[in-house]
C-alpha cells in the first residue's frame, strides 16, 4: 500500500522529498488538485471543499496513510478530515515551536513565512499564542512565491531579487531565525539563505512530519522495512503536462541535495 502526499501544486514534493530520505521502502502517491491551485488566495469554504474532493479521490488508490502536505489545507480542514475518514491523516504546521526553541538563549525574533490564508487562521493564532510571550513571532505572506514555484522559474537572479525586494523593508539583524510555513517555499531555500545574514537559520515542517508520519506506521505496524520505493503522480486536471513538471519539480530537489 502507499503512502499518498497532497498538495493543491508542486508544494508537498518538497515533503515527498523529505519522505523519500527516511523511508527509503515505501511506495507513494503524490496528488496535486491543479483544477484549483493555488489554495492560499482562495476562501476557506473553497479550500475545504476542494480537499474533501481531492481525498475523496485519493482514497480510491490503494493508500495506507495521508500526509497533507500543505499548511493552508491543513490550518483549514484537518480536524474535520479526521473525524470523516478512517484513514490515519497526518497534517503540517509551521514550524514555529523549534523555531522558539532555537532562540530560547539568543532572544531573537522569528519570522513565519506562510500564505495569506494560514496566517489568518485560528490554528495559526493559538499556535502562537501557545508560544513564551518573551520571544515575538511575526509573519509574512510571499503569494508570488508560490506562483514563481508552479512556473518552475527557480532561476537564482529573479529569486534573489525579489527576495531582496521583499526583505528591503526589514531589519534582519532582529531575526534568529525564519520559518518556511508553506510547502512551496523550501524550493527556495538554498537562495534565501544566500540573501540573509549569515546568523539566521531556516526551518521548514518536513522532518517532523514525516517523523510523525513514520510513529504512526509503526504503530499501526505498516512501515515497510525492505524492497524498493516506486512514486506515482496525479493530478486533479488529469494533465499529462503537470505530470512532467511535478517528476521535474522532485529532480530539482533531488539535484540540490
Ligand atoms: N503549499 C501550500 C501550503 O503549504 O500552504 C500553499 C500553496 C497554495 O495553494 N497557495
Amino acid at each position: 500500500m502507499k503512502i499518498a502526499f497532497f498538495d493543491s501544486g508542486l508544494g508537498g514534493i518538497t515533503v515527498l522529498n523529505q519522505a523519500m530520505k527516511q523511508l527509503p521502502h515505501e511506495d507513494f502517491l503524490y496528488f496535486a488538485d491543479t483544477l484549483h491551485v493555488p489554495y492560499g488566495t482562495k476562501s476557506k469554504d473553497e479550500v475545504n471543499q476542494y480537499v474533501k474532493s481531492s481525498i475523496d479521490r485519493i482514497i480510491q488508490e490503494d493508500v495506507k496513510a495521508i500526509v497533507i502536505a500543505c499548511n493552508t489545507a491543513t490550518s483549514i480542514a484537518v480536524s474535520e478530515l479526521r473525524s470523516s475518514y478512517k484513514i490515519p491523516i497526518i497534517g503540517m504546521e509551521p514550524a514555529v515551536k523549534p523555531a522558539i526553541e532555537m532562540n530560547r538563549t539568543s532572544g531573537k525574533r522569528v519570522l513565519v513565512l506562510a500564505t495569506t490564508l494560514t496566517l489568518k487562521q485560528d490554528k495559526y493564532a493559538e499556535l502562537v499564542s501557545r508560544v513564551d510571550d518573551q520571544y515575538i513571532v511575526d509573519s509574512l505572506p510571499l503569494p508570488e512565491l508560490v506562483l514563481y514555484c508552479e512556473s518552475l522559474m527557480f532561476d537564482q537572479k529573479i529569486i534573489t531579487d525579489y527576495f531582496n525586494r521583499v526583505f528591503s523593508e526589514f531589519d534582519l539583524s532582529i531575526y534568529g531565525t525564519i520559518v518556511l510555513g508553506c510547502t512551496h517555499y523550501p524550493f527556495y531555500k538554498a537562495t534565501l539563505q544566500s540573501i540573509l545574514p549569515s546568523h539566521i537559520q531556516i526551518v521548514d515542517g518536513s522532518k517532523g512530519t514525516i517523523k510523525r508520519l513514520t510513529e504512526v506506521l509503526k504503530n499501526q505496524d505498516q512501515l515497510s522495512l525492505h524492497g524498493h520505493s516506486d512514486i506515482k503522480f496525479l493530478c486533479s486536471n488529469n494533465d499529462p503536462a503537470y505530470i512532467k513538471k511535478m517528476e521535474l519539480a522532485l529532480a530539482f530537489l533531488q539535484n540540490e541535495a
